[in-house]
Order: structure tokens, then C-alpha cells, then sequence
């Protein structure tokens, strides 16, 4: 890891004593307080009055019982948390997770990068996150949607549309916000559109929210690539994972004229050289909600599924990780980067360990950090809010316009930000001081909050 100023030891300490055993969010501090040594230097006052210390601290953090009967009249019993992280630009803002492995440590990393985040796309919100260790593999829809009424019964207190406004993440997509919708509507007697995003289009959702988030981190490589002057065009990619970020990235990236080869999901990976059939994937995914390896069953010849495994072992120009935190390990790295990779994007939040970023930054690899690369989604859930707001609902072709010009704009700020403090090209840098200096400006503005 690279070091920390010797200004921000101490904060980083407090924050690993006051947090313990909080792995991910020790690492998402450490990320961002590494970055910050050079701003202290150039700017003092913004280590004035605690301010660092101040953002490390949520503002708020829920964690609630979340009891359900499952199909066998069992009673099951979830946990829910809701980390309202920081409200300085806005409504606190961020997804919402249903996978076995979260803990209040996930949910702080995930809250902590969601404020940054949100700051870049330059768009009035705060940052939060949330979710369960609800399980939703083998779960029937009644199961999902008695999960999910159960969980609002609590959550509903604590949101709205000028409070938090959650979303969906792993394991959360436009079934379960229905459901969630619908209980916050009954239990509160308020049509209140803009308390959730990644609504339904039936019922106050965006258009292209669905596939902001892939498309999004497309846009941001492409133009990262055109700094070298090139991009997707003719260029092998592997995207890992096969949810909803994968699948949206396989698409702009088709599009724009690259070959995928390789996806995966928590099982394994397929390699299709011949270039992953998406169609395929989103009937197994989307559709049936089914596992990868069934891609190479169906597809046939030409394609080979693989357990286990990783799927940085498949050669590639560009990797974009957009499965889960800290799935691609600095073995992985150097792996890519002996296959010849030229850049990489995170698709997902934190994929790639600190060791396999600064691999890539020394080998010279463009390098595009999630809090910048994947902050189409959320830009485009503010976009949501504004036209509940507005009680509109704009054109898919206007609403995608919206999200390129965010995203260009956010690759556009990070370079700036890396040039300005002597380090061109580093956008983890230009995206964590940008991210915090925004941040920063408005707390300052308001006191100690
Ligand atoms: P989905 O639930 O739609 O898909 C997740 C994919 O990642 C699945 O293929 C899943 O495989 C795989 N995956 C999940 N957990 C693990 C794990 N522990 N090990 C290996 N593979 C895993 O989620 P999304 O596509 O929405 O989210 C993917 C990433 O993108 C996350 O990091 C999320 O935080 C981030 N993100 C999402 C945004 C959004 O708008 N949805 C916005 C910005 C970032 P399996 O089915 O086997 O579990
Ligand atoms: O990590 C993320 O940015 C998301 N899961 C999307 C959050 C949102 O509020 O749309």
C-alpha cells in the first residue's frame, strides 16, 4: 500500500480503533486518506475542525431485526442495516444489498465510497447505503416479497423522498423495489415517488436506470481510452460477474464495437470466443434467474464453462470487474497484466484489492476507480428523482444523453484533479479529492455538523 501523511496517521487510527474487525471499511478509508495527503498539504484548512474525522463518521446507522415466514411456515429471522453516511449535497442516497456476507463493516465501505461518489456526478445527493444478509438463491417470489415487505416495515421510518432515498445493489433490482414500494406506499398512505429509484417504468421509474450503471462505466473507459486514442473498438474484454452491471456493460461495450469473451458469476466462469451471446445471458439471468454455467450447456460448441477458477486467467485488452468487492487480488493483476491488459474499469464497488490498483498504476495500465467509473447508476436514480419531482418522465434517448454527459464530465473533473496535484493520469487520486472537496466545501460551509 502506498503511505499516508503522517498528518492523517492518527485519523486513520481512531478510525481502525473505533471500527474494529470492519475489514472493507478500514481498506475504503485507507483508499481515500492516501489520496488526501496532498490535499492537507495545499489547502490545511480542510484538516481544520475535525473535517476528516467528521466524514469518516456516519451520520447515522440503523440496524434492525427483519422477521419472515418462509414458504414452509417457518419463521426466519434477517438482519437489516441502513448507514445514512452523509447528507452535506443532499437526501442521503445509495443502494440497498441482499447477499449472506453483509455486515455494518460492508455497509460502512459501501456508504463511505457512495459519498464521493455522489459528489462527482456533481448532482444534489448525499451518500448511505444499506441491505440484509438475507439470502434471495432458491427464494420463490413470495418468499422475496414477504422479505421485503418485512424489512420496509422498519426501513419506512427512517426514509423519504427529503431523507433517504435507497436503491437497489447486489441482489436488489426492480422486483424488489416493486415490492418495497408498494409496503412504504401502505404503511406511510403517500404516493411518494421519490423515495425509492429503480422503480418500475409503470410506476415512476426512469428509463435506461436499468442499464446506467454498465453503460455508464462503458463511457467512462472509452473516454479513459481515448486518452491513449483508441478505444473499445476491436478490443478482447472480460467482464466479470453476470448481474445487472455486467450485463449493461457487455452491452455498451458490443455496441461500441468490442469483443467479449468472458463473464462470470460466484460458481465460475464461460469463455466464449466467438464473443459472449448477451441474448443468452439475460435469458438466464434475467429471465430465469439461473447460474452461468448454463450458458455453456445451452450455447454449445464454441463455449466452455469453467468452476470455480478466475476469470482474470482469460487474456484480455480490457477487464471490467463488476461482480463484488475484492474480487480481483493482486495475483490476478499480474496476471492481466502479463496477458498484455491495457485497461481496466470497475464496474463494481472496491473489485480490485489495493495491491492489484497499485500493480496496475506501476505497470501503467489506465486504471478507472468504481466511486468515478460506476457512478452512472446513481446519476442516473437522481435523474429519477428529478423527474418525480417534476412528475415527468423523460425519453430513453434524453435520459441516456444525461447520463454520457455526467459520465465524460466525471472522467473530465478526475483528470483534471490528477493534473492539478502533479500526478496525471491517476484517476483514483483526481476521483477521491474531487469526491472530497466537495464534500468538504459544504460542510465547511455549515458549521460543525
Ligand atoms: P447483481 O446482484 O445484479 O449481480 C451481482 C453479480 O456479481 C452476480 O453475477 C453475482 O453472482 C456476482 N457476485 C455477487 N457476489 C459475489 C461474490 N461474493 N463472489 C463472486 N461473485 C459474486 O448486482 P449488481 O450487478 O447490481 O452489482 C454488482 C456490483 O456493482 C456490486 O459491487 C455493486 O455494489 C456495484 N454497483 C451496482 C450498481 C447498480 O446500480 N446496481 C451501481 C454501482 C455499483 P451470483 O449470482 O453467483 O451471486
Ligand atoms: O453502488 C451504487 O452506486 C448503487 N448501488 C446505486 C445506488 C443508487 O442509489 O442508485
Amino acid at each position: 500500500m502506498n503511505s499516508i501523511d503522517e498528518k492523517l496517521q492518527p485519523i486513520l487510527s481512531t478510525v481502525l480503533h473505533r471500527n474494529a474487525g470492519e475489514e472493507e471499511f478500514h481498506q475504503a478509508v485507507h483508499e481515500v486518506l492516501e489520496s488526501l495527503g496532498r490535499v492537507i498539504s495545499k489547502h490545511p484548512e480542510y484538516a481544520d475542525e475535525a473535517l476528516i474525522e467528521r466524514i469518516c463518521e456516519p451520520e447515522r446507522q440503523i440496524i434492525f431485526r427483519v422477521p419472515w415466514i418462509d414458504d414452509r411456515g417457518d419463521v426466519q429471522i434477517n438482519r437489516g442495516f441502513r448507514v445514512q453516511f452523509n447528507s452535506a449535497l443532499g437526501p442521503y442516497k445509495g443502494g440497498l444489498r441482499f447477499h449472506p456476507s453483509v455486515n455494518v463493516g460492508i455497509i460502512k465501505f459501501l456508504g463511505f465510497e457512495q459519498t464521493f461518489k455522489n459528489a462527482l456526478t456533481g448532482l444534489p445527493i448525499g451518500g448511505g447505503k444499506g441491505g440484509s444478509d438475507f439470502d434471495p438463491k432458491g427464494r420463490s417470489d413470495r418468499e422475496i416479497m414477504r422479505f421485503c415487505q418485512s424489512f420496509m416495515i422498519e426501513l419506512h421510518r427512517h426514509i423519504g423522498e427529503y431523507i433517504d432515498v435507497p436503491a437497489g445493489d447486489i441482489g436488489v433490482g426492480g422486483r424488489e423495489i416493486g415490492y418495497m414500494f408498494g409496503m412504504y406506499k401502505r404503511l406511510t398512505n403517500r404516493y411518494e415517488a421519490g423515495v425509492l429509484t429503480g422503480k418500475g417504468l409503470s410506476y415512476g421509474g426512469s428509463r435506461a436506470r436499468t442499464e446506467a450503471t454498465g453503460f455508464g462505466t462503458t463511457y467512462f473507459v472509452q473516454r479513459m481510452l481515448g486518452t491513449r486514442d483508441t478505444g473499445f473498438e476491436g478490443k478482447r474484454c472480460v467482464v466479470s460477474g453476470s448481474g445487472n452491471v455486467a450485463i449493461y456493460a457487455m452491452e455498451k461495450i458490443l455496441s461500441y464495437g468490442g469483443i467479449v469473451v468472458a463473464c462470470s458469476d460466484s460458481d465460475g466462469y464461460v469463455v466464449d470466443e466467438a464473443g459472449i451471446d448477451l441474448a443468452l445471458v439475460k435469458e438466464i439471468k434475467e429471465i430465469r434467474r439461473g447460474r452461468i454455467s448454463e450458458y455453456a450447456r445451452l450455447k454449445g460448441e464454441g463455449s466452455h464453462y469453467i468452476k470455480g477458477g478466475s476469470v482474470w486467467d482469460v487474456p484480455c485488452d480490457v477487464a471490467m470487474p463488476s461482480a463484488t468487492q475484492n474480487e480481483l487480488t493482486g495475483t490476478d493483476a499480474r496476471t492481466l497484466i502479463k496477458n498484455g491488459v491495457i485497461a481496466v474499469g470497475e464496474g463494481a464497488n472496491m473489485p480490485c484489492t489495493p495491491d492489484a490498483v497499485h500493480l496496475f498504476q506501476k505497470a501503467g495500465v489506465l486504471f478507472a476507480p468504481g466511486k468515478a467509473a460506476n457512478a452512472g447508476g446513481v446519476a442516473t436514480s437522481a435523474l429519477e428523482m428529478q423527474q418525480n419531482a417534476s412528475r415527468d418522465s423523460w425519453s430513453f434517448e434524453k435520459t441516456e444523453e444525461r447520463l454520457a454527459t455526467i459520465m465524460h464530465n466525471i472522467h473530465d473533473a478526475c483528470a483534471a484533479t490528477a493534473d492539478e496535484y502533479g500526478a496525471p493520469g491517476n484517476y483514483v487520486l483526481g476521483a477521491n479529492i474531487t469526491g472530497f472537496v466537495r464534500v468538504a466545501e459544504a460542510m465547511r460551509a455549515m458549521g460543525v455538523i
